[in-house]
């Protein structure tokens, strides 16, 4: 059994309880251990087998119990006894936007609706508006909710890139492991660091074909092997991902590479390119269009050679003028992550991150940074994560101590991640906000105001003197919610005006700005920052995403402020350049 319908069943099983009148937790459970189980890279039945389920987080014992049923028999005693006093189809009207639960089982209880047709039905009769507490608001969601109801909510074919890069590195290091194995790649969106993937494609030279075959079949991450032949393989990851090894003889490995690598877009401006020159580019060679001769590549950079182009960084193969500039000469010199001295966008425990001040300083020592500044949440956060003025007061005193013995070289800076106000205002004194190295703003609440008000909003802290810095400017959070509504444009022109940097911040989710607005910025005069928003130290490794998007974005280390040294970063936030007016 899959760890997908191992998931499907516990998320239903939550749903049910809930239906039943299960206090919140233990509905919360349910969907933690489902989340759990979804992304398990190992396989959930094995463990099962193995009486290995409760290492797994978020799964205890009586939830283990089930998990053993269910593997076992096919089903959960506890899911059938449900099911039988609540139709499963009422899970589905639970899913329904602004429904839940609760609302569902009034339904059924009062309405007598069993699935979605008899809600439909309930809500076109005006009969959900005489329900105590719902009204033809309600019934008027409903309709609209129906006509666009995804027809499952659980499986979607795009995955997060942090959640398919682990296992592709893991694949690919079994391969490059075997002794028959010559080279190996990630190709696809993989390598192209995009935001989200299809599936995995890996690319490799073998001269063992079955071998190689047999051997990933086997691995622990793998589910299930497809047909195998001497040109590659196919397999699903216990995450249902699909994965492609291709195999080329060493002579080809640069044109398959290239192929495979795409974007597609890319891939069919190249070859109208080439056509032109009479030439014709496939994962085989570049032919000869009038005549018989081929040109194979084992190296990448030769078809671009071949083809009159500078080589180009496969984060740039979208499409997006990467041919044009690589004729003339004028592609950009991309920043690399080893460009990054700071890291400027970081939680502790004081509000709401997993690790203390020393040991995410620590860190990012370690990590070989310069600078690093502790940005924890502000006063009106909420959640109990909040730290108000006098914990602040108290925060820029500890940051001062530890920089007393701090290794020389490196400076941790005394920051926070401010709130923007529903106005622009901020939520600490402006003394306060003074006395702090480094300033993120951000907005957390109310994002569902105007695009015109979400704009004035962010502008008007971009204009504040202490505000060094917008934080995920758009708050999106990626395959899950929207962007909010903001000029981004109107917001990039005036914090080039006010000298306000913008970050990339680097959460596998967010990755916001993206690589359009990042461009979009920097090309009017925003300075930007790379930033991880770590809230542990394992967390700031998602350096490497606010770099792949910012190379994304065509960007080159001047144009990235954390690029720079101390002495040369100092002077650039908007503090530095009041206090040297004064
Ligand atoms: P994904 O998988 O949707 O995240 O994105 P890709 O770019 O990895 O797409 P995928 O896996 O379908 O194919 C890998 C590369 O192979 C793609 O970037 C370019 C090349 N390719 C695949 N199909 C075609 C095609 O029909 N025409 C061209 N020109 N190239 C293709
Ligand atoms: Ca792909
Ligand atoms: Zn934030």
């Amino acid at each position: 059994m899959r760890n997908a319908e191992i998931a499907a069943a516990l998320r239903e099983l939550g749903i049910l309880y809930e239906l039943d009148g299960a206090d919140r937790f233990r509905v919360l459970a349910y969907k933690e251990a489902a989340r759990t189980i979804q992304d398990s890279p190992v396989s959930i039945e094995e463990l099962a087998k193995h009486d290995r389920l409760t290492e797994l987080p978020n799964v205890g014992k009586t939830l283990a119990e089930k998990v053993v049923a269910l593997v076992e028999t096919g089903t959960i005693p506890a899911a059938d006894k449900l099911k039988a006093r609540f139709p499963p189809s009422l899970v589905d009207v639970t899913r329904v936007p602004g429904l839940g639960a609760k609302t569902a089982r009034r339904l059924f209880d009062e309405l007598g609706v069993h699935d979605l047709e008899g809600l439909k039905e309930a809500a076109e009769r005006e009969q959900i508006r005489d329900l105590k507490g719902l009204g033809p608001r309600v019934e008027e969601n409903v309709l609209v909710a129906l006509e666009t109801l995804p027809d499952s909510g659980d499986e979607s074919d795009r995955r997060l890139l942090s959640k398919v890069l682990a296992i592709a590195r893991e694949l690919a290091a079994e391969v490059t492991a075997l002794p028959s194995t010559g080279q190996v790649e990630l190709a696809g969106s993989l390598r192209r660091w995009a935001e989200t993937c299809k599936d995995i494609d890996i690319v490799v030279t073998s001269e063992d074909p079955a071998g190689l075959a047999a051997t990933l079949a086997e691995h622990e991450l793998v589910a299930q092997a497809g047909s195998a032949g001497d040109a590659g393989t196919s397999l699903l990851t216990h995450t249902g991902v699909k994965v492609d090894v291709r195999i080329t003889p060493q002579k080809t490995f640069g044109d398959l590479l290239q192929h495979f690598t795409g974007s597609a877009e890319h891939n069919v401006q190249l070859r109208e390119r080439a056509l032109g020159r009479g030439l014709s580019v496939s994962e085989h060679g570049v032919a000869v269009v009038e005549g018989k001769k081929v040109h194979t590549f084992s190296d990448e950079a030769g078809v671009y050679e071949l083809l009159g182009l500078d080589y180009i960084e496969p984060e740039l193969r979208e499409g997006r003028g990467e041919i044009e500039a690589a004729e003339t000469g004028e592609l950009p010199e991309l920043l690399r992550i080893e460009d990054i001295r700071g890291d400027l966008h970081s939680h502790t425990t004081l509000s709401d991150g997993r690790n203390t001040l020393n040991q995410m300083a620590t860190a990012a020592r370690r990590r070989g940074y310069a600078y690093f500044a502790i940005t924890d949440h502000s006063a009106s956060h909420g959640f109990g994560d909040h730290v108000d003025a006098k914990a602040l007061a108290k925060r820029i005193k500890e940051v001062a101590d530890w920089n007393q013995s701090a290794p020389r070289g490196f400076r941790l800076l005394a920051g926070s991640e401010v709130n923007i106000g529903t106005k622009g205002e901020l939520d600490y004194p402006d003394e306060l906000l003074a006395q702090l190295d480094w300033v993120v703003a951000s907005v957390h609440t109310s994002f569902n105001i105007s695009r015109k008000d979400m704009t004035e909003r962010v502008v008007e802290a971009i204009r504040h003197p202490y505000v060094d810095c917008i934080g995920h400017l758009t708050g999106r959070l990626l395959l899950r919610r929207e962007p909010y509504g903001v000029d981004v444009e109107r917001v990039a022109e005036a914090a080039a005006g006010n000298g306000t940097m913008i970050e990339i911040n680097g959460n596998p989710n967010r990755r916001d700005l993206n690589e359009h607005h990042a461009r979009l910025a920097a090309e009017a005069g925003v300075m930007i920052v790379c930033n991880t928003d770590a809230h542990g130290t394992d967390t700031l490794e998602n350096m490497q995403y606010s770099v792949a998007t910012a190379r994304r974005a065509w960007l080159t280390p001047e144009q990235v402020a954390n690029t720079r040294a101390w002495r040369s970063f100092a002077p650039l936030r908007k503090r530095a350049k009041a206090a040297a007016r004064r």
